[in-house]
């Protein structure tokens, strides 16, 4: 009896689950088929890819029994791909949905935006006199998806019965959540959406049973798409984690990559740089109003990550009190362990989503990928690497890859090497290291420690190919400087790649996210020095944005 989660065993699930106990109600796993009888109300967080969703229920053989459970009219609650099982099909795979909701799941159409569609947008409920089912209209929920049901009056009247809300990207308006009867199903995630997600969770678990039966049909209107979406630029607060020499683990941050302390005073000469501990850092930071964190792991190239058990406890402890997305970085790559046993990147993975990380980001292990994608043509993957691996089991949503570049300097008259078209020159009034200078963006692995020969075209390009779902851009020679993003940069990305990006490396001011926001079409923008030193606050950094009219979530 009572409340039941199901999951299939891919994705994070684990974030669900903190934030139903932190709102107080008690649940269950479905672990065999007979919980569905036993479940009075049922909710399916589906995160990963569709297929790989159905083929699991499938194994499992938990498919038939959750199909049955939708049609015994007890209330059902599914997120993202939980929501879009209860469609017909998706062309994220060949396989069939359970058909409750007549009409396909598609991908979106990405001329004239960044797919996959990332980060916080609004929900328009369509009949607001029906009751809104907690959705606030004046609140942003975090999505990440590239497929998605359109909303299409003229071709699926039937289905659009079920739309409860609707939200566009770019001209596209699709069903962000659906409501019919006994079911509620949201594409966006609840669990990831701050305070106005855990307040809707809260809303439908508190509902009494016998008030979750009748949901309405929706009437079919013709609705059409307003100038621009709502989706707001993110800002990401990242916090550099490694041990320091007594063996803690701590945030630190570098200047150029190099964390250690350069004043000569007796206790900090040469000790790491020491910022606070990760947990209360990422529980600051949400609180702060930060969109997305991230926690890069910036020593794991030394080790195996599934050996490094402090930084998966880091994880599952920041899950429990942050409900933003996740980002973990550094190590994710195929290892072995002390005693031989192999480990994955797959594998390495599932053990970060499943302590409550939303996406893993790579970095040394993207480029030796793309090496080898470029040796055999560029035209597709082997399947190998970790980003194909992770990415089609978890769908590319989950997969960042973090790009380490250092410029090149050369003169533009002399230099006669492979990355002319490339080359981005210097401004007359820029830093005088710059005038009359060329300069090409050469890739590093472990950390920026030894350099690539690869540019950071080919890597944005071959990662895109390989299926990474997002690019971070960091700089080396920006990092920790407070110079600014490089704007050319983060351009000469954005060209190459259809994927959301983000820019890092150099914030020391908000006017310079304000800058990176009106002089590229950047999706989000990442800073770890200011937030730390508390130089510029988040809630100032947003009003400032706000103030240039730059859309974000207050
Ligand atoms: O190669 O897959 O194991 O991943 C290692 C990860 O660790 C990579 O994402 C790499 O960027 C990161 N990393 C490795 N060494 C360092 C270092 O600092 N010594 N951190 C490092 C890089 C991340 C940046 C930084 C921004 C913003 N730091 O994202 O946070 O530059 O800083 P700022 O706002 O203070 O300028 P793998």
């Amino acid at each position: 009896m009572g409340l039941y989660l199901l999951d299939y065993g891919a994705g994070n699930v684990q974030s669900l689950a903190n934030s139903i106990t932190k709102l107080g109600h008690n649940f269950k796993w479905v672990t065999e088929p007979e919980d569905f009888h036993r479940a009075t109300s049922l909710v399916f967080p589906g995160v990963g890819a569709f297929e790989t969703a159905i083929s699991h229920l499938e194994t499992k053989g938990l498919l038939q029994p959750l199909k049955e459970y939708i049609q015994s009219g007890k209330p059902y609650f599914g997120i993202c791909i939980g929501m879009q099982v209860l469609f017909q099909s998706s062309s994220e795979g060949t396989a069939k949905g359970l058909g409750v909701i007549p009409c396909p799941i598609e991908s979106f159409d990405a001329s004239d935006k960044a797919v996959p569609h990332m980060g916080w947008n609004s929900a328009d409920v369509v009949d607001p006199s029906a009751g809104a089912e907690g959705v606030e209209s004046s609140s942003y929920y975090y999505f990440v998806h590239s497929f998605r049901a359109k909303y299409d009056p003229d071709n699926y009247p039937e289905a659009m019965t079920w739309s409860h809300t609707t939200t566009q990207y770019g001209q596209e308006l699709f069903l962000s959540s659906v409501r019919k009867g006994s079911v509620f199903g949201t594409q966006f995630h609840p669990e990831k959406s701050g305070e106005a997600g855990l307040a809707l969770i809260d809303s439908w678990l508190r509902k009494p049973e016998s008030e979750h039966l009748h949901a309405p049909s929706a009437p079919v209107r013709k609705l059409t798409p307003k100038p621009t979406h709502a989706l707001t630029k993110r800002i990401i607060a990242c916090m550099d984690v490694r041990a320091n020499d007594q063996g803690d683990l701590v945030v630190t941050k570098g200047d150029q990559y190099d964390v250690r302390e350069k004043t000569v005073t007796a206790d900090t000469a040469g000790a790491v740089r020491n910022l606070g501990k990760p947990v209360a850092l990422a529980a600051k930071y949400y609180e702060a109003g930060a969109d997305e964190l991230c926690l890069l792991n910036i020593t794991s190239f030394r080790h195996s990550p599934l050996q490094d058990q402090p930084m998966l406890a880091v994880v599952r402890a920041a899950a429990e009190t942050i409900f933003v997305p996740l980002t973990i970085g550094g190590g994710i790559k195929d290892s072995v362990d002390p005693d031989g046993t192999k480990r994955p990147a797959l594998e390495v993975a599932g053990a970060y989503f499943r302590a409550g990380a939303d996406k893993v980001s790579i970095g040394s292990e993207a480029v030796y990928a793309v090496e080898k994608l470029r040796a055999a043509g560029w035209e597709k993957g082997d399947g190998s690497s970790a980003i194909e691996t992770i990415a089609h089991a978890y769908g590319r949503q989950a997969v960042v890859v973090s790009i380490d570049p250092k410029r090149v300097y050369v003169d533009p008259k002399t230099y006669a090497g492979p990355y002319r078209s490339e080359l981005v020159y210097g401004k007359d009034d820029g830093p005088e290291i710059e005038r009359n200078k060329a300069w090409w963006y050469q890739c590093t692995v472990s950390g920026g420690r030894e350099t690539r020969d690869m540019s950071v075209v080919e890597l944005a390009k071959g990662a895109e190919i390989l299926g990474a779902g997002e690019i971070l851009v960091n700089l080396i020679d920006r990092d920790g400087t407070g110079l600014g993003f490089d704007l050319d940069l983060v351009n000469l990305v954005k060209r190459m790649v259809q994927v959301p990006v983000v820019a890092s490396s150099g914030a020391g001011s908000a006017q310079h996210f304000v800058d990176v926001f009106r002089e590229t079409p950047v999706e989000a923008a990442l800073a770890a020095g200011i937030f730390h030193r508390e130089e510029v606050k988040i809630s100032a950094l947003k009003q400032a944005l706000q103030a240039n009219k730059i859309n974000v979530r207050d």
